[in-house]
């Protein structure tokens, strides 16, 4: 090892693209990870032999010593300039401890992301926000590739960003990000840049809501464009922002913005006065979904992608798995699997958007691992819609205080005992619905381990019955 080296530290996705573009460019690093067998690592010693891992702590001389550390996402990073208010003062955990330490000494602390904008050489879409971030993301991909424009789709989506780099250069990098990452990049000038929507996540690990939208608001630093939900206050930019603007919104649009329209006893997607798309149109189901729609097109529109390909994608597009998929019916009764749905926000919009296409009642399946949320902002979707919630997991309790008068509860041990609960409970014309509101890593690996189990369980009751 030569005198200057950095750190990938953590090796999942992430880590493992990180070390690999380091290793492109010849440069010198080391990895650690807090795991003994981190998912990378198979991979990473096939590839790199001669490249040393560090496992099972971390080694704070070595990281004291780098040149630049570069944390992935999941280590769960503080943002050291953010003033933590008073009311809520949330312990910087071990590892933030430990990585403020190295700042102290000099070391630069940096996410994948931040190597990521370095050294790209397209225009680059950011898309951020609380939920809706994949959907959008990979339509807006889709919308793209109908348009015949030269598009790569990574980021927090799956496919890390520093992978799109070992690729031809593109005309546009599609860039899913989560606040995680925002916070640890300082050199990213998106083209085109939008935050969704807000709505509280991650509460765990924010004093306040405030300080979780002020998390996500890096992706608006020296952008061109940015992209608003005009009725969401929390995701526009900050007053000193000279990007030009377009919105969406679920509000009537006024000329040049992006909304909603009812026309001759339909809702319309339209821009301006032009209606676009009836929403019958869509295969993705849900007022939410209509939103994401509008965004995408608003997103695809400013960076001059031309309408008519777009909405050819919009028709075609079916949504992404896990996303309020559907998986079977069997006797009049419909079972989705949302189990991204790892907020209130988006259980909430997932319980009203199945709700509005049946004359059934919901019964959800929800549990997990809370993130410090406020459930009762979930009782009045319940009240109206749920005729029984089966909760699971570690943070059942918290739900079923927040809902013990709304609707009929059951607690379940497991997956499979909730499923089969739902299957006692339904009844033909109901939908049952998984979404967790939660996140899944007390009982799973991650929420598509969470989403996979359902559908097997699913799968096999009605195969049983
Ligand atoms: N971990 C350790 N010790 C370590 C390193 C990691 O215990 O030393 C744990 C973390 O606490 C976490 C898990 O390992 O529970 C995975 O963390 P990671 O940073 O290795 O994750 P990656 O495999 O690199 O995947 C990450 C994103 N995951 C997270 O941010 C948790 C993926 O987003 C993303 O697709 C991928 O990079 C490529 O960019 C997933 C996600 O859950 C979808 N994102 C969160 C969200 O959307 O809410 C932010
Ligand atoms: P993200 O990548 O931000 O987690 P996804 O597109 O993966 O978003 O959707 C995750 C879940 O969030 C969905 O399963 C659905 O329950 C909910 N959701 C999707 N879009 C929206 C939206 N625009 N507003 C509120 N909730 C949404």
């Amino acid at each position: 090892m030569t005198d200057a080296y950095r750190v990938v530290l953590g090796l999942g996705k992430s880590g493992l693209s990180a070390a690999r573009y380091l290793a492109s460019l010849g440069e010198d690093f080391i990895v650690m990870d807090g795991r003994d067998n981190p998912p990378g690592l198979q991979v990473f010693r096939q590839e790199y032999p001669h490249i040393e891992v560090l496992l099972g702590e971390f080694n704070e001389a070595i990281l004291h010593d780098a040149e630049e550390i570069i944390v992935s996402p999941g280590l769960y990073l503080a943002e050291p300039t953010l003033a933590k208010s008073q009311a809520k003062a949330i312990p910087p955990s071990p590892i933030e401890q430990m990585l403020q330490h190295c700042r102290d000494l000099g070391v630069s602390v940096i996410g994948d992301i931040e190597l990521f904008a370095r050294d790209a050489d397209a225009d680059i879409i950011g898309i951020t926000g609380s939920n809706g971030k994949s959907t959008v993301t990979e339509l807006l991909g889709l919308m793209a590739e109908y348009a015949d424009i030269d598009a790569l789709v990574g980021g927090n989506i799956g496919t890390p960003a520093l992978d799109l780099l070992a690729e031809e250069t593109p005309e546009f990098y599609i860039l899913e990000l989560s606040n995680v990452q925002l916070e640890v990049t300082e050199s990213l000038s998106c083209y085109v840049a939008s935050i969704l929507n807000i709505s509280p996540d991650h509460m765990d690990r924010y004093c306040d809501i405030s300080e979780y939208v002020e998390s996500k608001m890096p992706i608006y630093d020296d952008c061109e464009i940015v992209v608003v939900n005009r009725d969401d206050e929390f995701t526009w930019p900050h007053e000193d922002c000279e990007a030009d603007e377009f919105s969406f919104g679920g509000s009537e649009p006024e000329e040049d913005e992006f909304g909603l329209r009812y026309h001759d006893d339909e809702w319309y997607l339209a821009f301006g006065d032009e209606l676009l798309l009836p929403t019958s149109a869509l295969k993705i189901k849900g007022r939410h979904n209509w939103l994401n729609a509008l965004a995408a097109l608003a997103i695809g529109y400013s960076a001059d992608f031309p309408l008519p390909p777009m909405l050819e994608a919009l028709e075609d597009f079916t949504g992404l798995a896990h996303r309020c998929q559907w998986v079977a019916e069997h006797q009049g009764v419909n079972w989705y699997n949302d189990s991204k749905g790892t907020n209130v926000g988006a259980t909430a919009a997932a319980i009203a958007g199945l709700a509005e296409g049946t004359s059934g009642n919901i019964i959800l399946l929800a549990g997990g691992l809370a993130k410090d949320a406020e459930f009762a902002e979930l009782t009045d979707v319940v009240e109206q819609h749920v005729k029984t919630a089966i909760l699971f997991g570690q943070d059942a309790n918290l739900l079923e205080r927040a809902l013990c008068d709304k609707t009929k509860l059951l607690q379940a041990d497991s997956l499979v005992e909730a499923v089969r609960a739902a299957g006692q409970q339904a009844e033909p014309g109901d939908i049952v619905l998984l979404s967790p509101a939660c996140a899944s890593f007390d009982m799973f690996k991650n929420f598509e381990d969470r989403g996979q189990q359902f559908c097997e369980c699913v799968r096999e009751l009605l195969h049983e019955s």
